[in-house]
């Protein structure tokens, strides 16, 4: 009996019922160590035992779920994403791939195969917390530094306090790497945008990921009373922010290919009857040529620093993340390609817009990404979804790859 229709709702029914999962009721928001991420740890294990894995929560909170092979000495295949969202997201966005991995160890139904398979749920991707990305994969790749575990979020925890609040125990980070037998990085994910569902195709062969720069910039001006204070007098750091965030816009769309976001606008004092004195804002910007970001951040940096001139405002800006594109491994999305034709789809190439663990992975092994399709173009919003069909697709053709890399090790 065909099993893949069954496990493909299985899998879909799996991440809504982790949707709920959430610090806000009504809404997908699980940032990093969050109270919600204990009962994700907890399903997850279960999910990982039942399909014949060992389950472990390393230092950081990454959920590693192991499926043995038939030698002890093997090497591994992680197959991973995250577990963390974005405040308000969809249920899908990074928990689909840890969930499709279990799914796969599941459908293995007890064959061990030539390789270890492990399954990571990173415990950090989105950067909601503490402002930077990515903590859980660094880790698994033993990036992780004195900045990182100082930094700070809202209430003034410190990335290692999180840690030992969480229950986890600092000191054991390094244990959290992964080993020297590790044979490759897997990672399905949502594509997150409108490509696959424009071309009518399932699924996509990640060949790269965009390259993406994130910062804070502040504008400060002065403060002062709403109603005394003629317009030519004003140091106004609302309008100064607002004339540069339409610069901004002005700068991606006149630029092919890159992308420009400025997210979260934090206005001082924020009441109506006061002129803004300080406006906190962060910048989010990509494109798949790292010469073509780099250039535009100078030019929007330049911007700034223009109309902050102007307007007797100062602007301060604050790296927190610079984060290269990453071409996927050619060889592995080779085998990749194999499976999806195999298994019956097209084989379509296709850039990420979107940034994921595998862009951190790959710095320590060959890495690739199989997108599934995603319906509407949305994510990063409870309109997110996926259709069973592609999580289907998304299965028959991981269990094909699972053979090639089999068949690879005779
Ligand atoms: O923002 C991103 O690119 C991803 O969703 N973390
Ligand atoms: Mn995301
Ligand atoms: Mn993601």
């Amino acid at each position: 009996m065909d099993r893949f229709p069954v496990v493909a709702r299985e899998v879909i029914a799996r991440c809504q019922s982790l949707a709920e999962c959430t610090e806000e009721s009504g809404f997908t928001t699980r940032p990093f160590l969050s109270e919600p991420m204990r009962e994700v740890h907890t399903r997850l294990r279960d999910w990982m035992e039942q399909a014949g894995m060992t389950a472990s929560i390393d230092a950081v909170g990454n959920v590693r779920g192991c499926y043995a092979a038939r030698q002890p000495s093997a090497p591994r295949l992680f197959i991973g994403s995250h577990l963390d969202t974005v405040p308000r997201a969809g249920a899908y966005d990074g928990i689909l791939g840890v969930v499709l991995g279990v799914a796969l160890a599941d459908l293995l139904n007890g064959r061990r195969l030539k390789f270890h398979i492990e399954v990571v749920g990173f415990s950090e991707e989105e950067g909601l917390r503490f402002g930077v990305p990515f903590i859980g994969s660094r880790t698994f790749i033993g990036d992780i530094d004195d900045e990182l575990l100082g930094r700070r979020d809202a209430k003034g925890m410190t990335v290692t306090d999180a840690i030992r609040a969480f229950g986890l125990d600092p000191s054991r980070i390094g244990d959290a790497q992964a080993g020297n037998d590790a044979l490759a990085y897997f990672e399905f994910h949502i594509e997150q945008g409108p490509v696959l569902e424009a071309l009518g195709l399932p699924l996509g062969v990640v060949e790269g990921i965009a390259g993406q720069s994130r910062f804070s910039v502040v504008f400060e001006g002065q403060a002062n009373h709403a109603g005394t204070t003629p317009m030519h007098l004003r140091r106004d750091a609302l309008v100064g922010a607002a004339e540069w965030i339409g610069a901004v816009e002005k700068e991606a769309r006149s630029t092919s290919g890159l992308v420009a976001t400025v997210g979260r606008l934090e206005v001082e004092p924020g009441a109506g009857n006061v002129i803004p004195g300080v406006v906190r804002t962060t910048l989010d910007v990509r494109h798949a040529d790292d010469a073509i970001r780099t250039a535009a951040i100078q030019r929007l940096h330049h911007h700034a620093g223009d109309i902050a001139a102007r307007r007797g405002l100062s602007v301060s800006w604050k790296h927190l993340l610079d984060q290269a594109s990453v071409t996927m491994d050619a060889s592995f999305s080779r085998l990749l390609e194999h499976a999806v034709d195999a298994s019956g789809y097209t084989v379509h190439r296709m850039t990420s817009g979107a940034g994921h663990d595998a862009m951190i992975v790959a710095r320590r092994m060959p890495a690739v990404m199989l997108f599934l399709r995603s319906p509407g173009g949305i994510s990063h919003h409870s309109r997110e979804t996926v259709l069973p069909e592609d999580v289907e697709a998304a299965l028959v053709t991981g269990m094909r790859f699972l053979e090639a890399m089999e068949a690879r090790h005779d």
